[in-house]
Formats: C-alpha cells, sequence, structure tokens
C-alpha cells in the first residue's frame, strides 16, 4: 500500500524495473560474485590492519537528498541532482546514488575506519559496464595528528599516500599483477581526488573514485583535528576484471549456467561463457528538442526491453542550417540466455520508436 501512494507521486521517477531490484542484496550472497568479492575485500582489510575497520553491509538504500548530497557537500546545483541522473522516491527521498550517502552519519556515530557495502542507483547510459543497479563498498579511515606529524610529511600528503597504498595492495590482494593507472579527478567531498582505471577488454576501465576527505565534513562530524580518506569501489567493475565477465547484465542473471559457476570463497574462477548468441542492431534517427537527454532515452529502451538491450549508443549527430539536430541512435539487443527472433525484437523496437515519439518529445526521421 504505501508502495502505491508513493509510485503515484509526481515526483516518482522509479521505474518497476528498477524498483524491484530494492531488496536484492546480491552482496550479501555468499556464492554470487558480487559476495564473493566483497568478502575477499573484507578479508584484505582484515589481514592488513591492526585495527579492525567496522563492516556495514544492510544499511537501508532508501536515502533523504540530505543524506545523499547536502552531507557529502554536493552544491545545490550539481546534475548529479537532478531527475535525469537520480532516482527519486520523492521530493526529500531518494535511492542513494552512492555509499558515501552514509559517510557523514557514521562519522558521527563515532566510526573512524569503516567500510559500507550497498546496491546503488542511477540513470545513466546503457552499454556492457554500466547498469541502473549495481553495488559499491564504500572506505573511510581517520588519522590524528600523532601519526602524520611522526611521518615528517603534511597531513594531506600523508592520507593521499596511505590512501593509494592501500588501493594498490588491494588491487595486488584481487588480481596478482594487473595493469592500472591512477588519474586525477573532481568530487564535491574530497580534495584532492582520484580515480583508479585497470586495463580490461582492450579498454581503460574506472573502477573506483576516492580522496583526501573535505575537511568541512569532518569538522561537521566534531573532528577538527584530523585528516582522512574515503574511497567508493565500483564492485561489479571488479569483479568484472576478477572473473573475466564480459557484460555487467549477467550478475542479474539465474540461469544456473551463471550461478552455478560460483562458489564462496573461490576468487580463482575465471567465467566461460556459454555460447554467445547474435546481437541484433536497429538504428533510430530523430530530431531532438531541447529537453532531450539520452538517460531519457535508455530508460525508455529498458523499460520496453529490460535486460535484453545490451547496448544504445548514439552514431550520429548533425545540426542542419535551420538549426535542428538530429541523433541517431543504434540499438543493440541481445540475450544472455538464448536467441531472440525476429518478431520479438521487430516489436520491441517498434514499441521503442512509438515510445520515444510519445514521450522524449522527438521528431522521427
Ligand atoms: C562515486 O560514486 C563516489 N561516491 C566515490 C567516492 C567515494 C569518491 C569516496 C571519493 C570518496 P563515481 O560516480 O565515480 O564516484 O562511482 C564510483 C564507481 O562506481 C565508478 O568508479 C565505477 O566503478 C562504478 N560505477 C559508476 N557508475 C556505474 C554504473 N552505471 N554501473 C556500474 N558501475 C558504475
Ligand atoms: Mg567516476
Amino acid at each position: 500500500m504505501l508502495v502505491d501512494v508513493v509510485r503515484d507521486d509526481p515526483t516518482n521517477n522509479v521505474p518497476d524495473t528498477v524498483f524491484s531490484k530494492l531488496g536484492m542484496q546480491l552482496h550479501r550472497r555468499d556464492q554470487h560474485p558480487i559476495g564473493i568479492l566483497k568478502n575477499a575485500i573484507y578479508d584484505y582489510f582484515d589481514k592488513t590492519y591492526a585495527e579492525k575497520f567496522d563492516k556495514f553491509d544492510d544499511l537501508c538504500p532508501i536515502v533523504s537528498v540530505k543524506e545523499n548530497f547536502d552531507d557529502v557537500l554536493v552544491p545545490a546545483d550539481h546534475v548529479s541532482r537532478s531527475y535525469n541522473d537520480t532516482y527519486y522516491v520523492d521530493a526529500q527521498t531518494v535511492l542513494r546514488c552512492h555509499t558515501s550517502a552514509h559517510q557523514a552519519e557514521l562519522l558521527r556515530r563515532g566510526h573512524t575506519q569503516f567500510l559500507v557495502t550497498g546496491d546503488v542507483y542511477r540513470r545513466d547510459s546503457i552499454d556492457s559496464t554500466h547498469y541502473p543497479v549495481f553495488h559499491q563498498m564504500e572506505g573511510v579511515r581517520v588519522f590524528n595528528p600523532n601519526e602524520w606529524e611522526e611521518s615528517g610529511v603534511d597531513a594531506t600528503s600523508y592520507a593521499a599516500g596511505d590512501l593509494k597504498k592501500c588501493l594498490e595492495g588491494l588491487a595486488r590482494h584481487l588480481f596478482g599483477a594487473v595493469e592500472m593507472r591512477w588519474v586525477d579527478t573532481y568530487f564535491p567531498f574530497t580534495n584532492p581526488s582520484f580515480e583508479l582505471e585497470i586495463y580490461f577488454q582492450e579498454k581503460w576501465l574506472e573502477v573506483l573514485g576516492c580522496g583526501v576527505t573535505e575537511q568541512e565534513i569532518l569538522k561537521r562530524s566534531g573532528k577538527t583535528n584530523n585528516v582522512a580518506w574515503a574511497f567508493g569501489l565500483g564492485l561489479e567493475r571488479l569483479a568484472m576484471v576478477l572473473f573475466e565477465i564480459p557484460d555487467i547484465r549477467l550478475f542479474w542473471s539465474t540461469d544456473e549456467r551463471f550461478t552455478s559457476q560460483f562458489s564462496e570463497g573461490q576468487l580463482g574462477v575465471k567465467f566461460k561463457p556459454f555460447s554467445k548468441f547474435p546481437p541484433c542492431y536497429k538504428d533510430m534517427s530523430f530530431w531532438i528538442s531541447d529537453s532531450f537527454t539520452e538517460n531519457n532515452l535508455c530508460e525508455v529502451v529498458r523499460g520496453i526491453a529490460g535486460d535484453l538491450v545490451e547496448e544504445v549508443r548514439l552514431i550520429d549527430n548533425f545540426t542542419n542550417k535551420k538549426g535542428m539536430t538530429s541523433h541517431c541512435y543504434r540499438i543493440a539487443y541481445r540475450s544472455m540466455e538464448r536467441s531472440l527472433t525476429d518478431e520479438e525484437i521487430n516489436q520491441f523496437q517498434w514499441n521503442v520508436r512509438e515510445e520515444v515519439q510519445n514521450k522524449l518529445n522527438v521528431v522521427l526521421r
């Protein structure tokens, strides 16, 4: 009943396909690649640090706008707050878009070394490494002044050095030798900020974001003399590298040919694809309006074809002399589990065309 009330709220943009993922908790299943990975990361922290990290993997994914954004200093006009990027349950409540939503509260409660694992939700593009529901693990470590004072370097450099050492050690623990690189980036809640990329399937894959915690966050939790680091791991991305899983949709597969390949505590398993079925490509061109966004298009396609859509990719983009802009998108349909028939693909594409025209304020060409 509560669910129905919430679903009628005009400020709710959570589709049923996403709503139905709440409570699945893949990260708490010891036989699932995400659960196996979580446990392996726990092992690394238990072995590496004399002082234990407090572990949380059961915090509710429905959080306030304040927790998800304000508490981690996301500016009022930041794109991540928009209805285009985030799933809102109502105007004040979101499906958390990162596990950083819990940082401030746990710091306030006095935790100084902790890991938070959970499902997170984002309106995003569609391809083999992006999915609207995925899993993150947040890590936070707070230092006392004596720790960096003894080292002779300033507090920020000390924390940044410790952070990189921790995450490089984690990568070695999980992967052994792997090609990786650090990239400087920006987050509102850390400074400096970094991303770690790993070479996978002939591309650099971003697997985590991290940095030295903004002093304001520590100050608000009553820690004015400390410095801290924080990270957010993309667990699907790490699991794809670890188990050689080629497509992020597979994590949601209940096909026994997928699930039976993994078992508790087994890190060395390499996923053996069951025969790969052919993709089917459909192109669609339309004149866009100012309100058009790719995330909205992806949501429409996913709403119709679900996990049978593999990729939505812009392949052509031009503006004519009258200033009208045309986009051509190529949609790849493919099941991980079976061959799709021409009829079902044509039906999907027909429905996509109709809904794109009706809902997205574009003109099909
Ligand atoms: C964050 O979410 C920050 N909260 C991470 C962080 C925490 C930074 C603490 C500093 C301190 P980002 O949006 O880059 O950052 O996401 C983190 C990771 O989640 C990415 O590196 C990627 O591995 C994964 N990720 C992001 N979007 C998706 C998606 N749609 N599907 C699967 N994985 C994703
Ligand atoms: Mg990122």
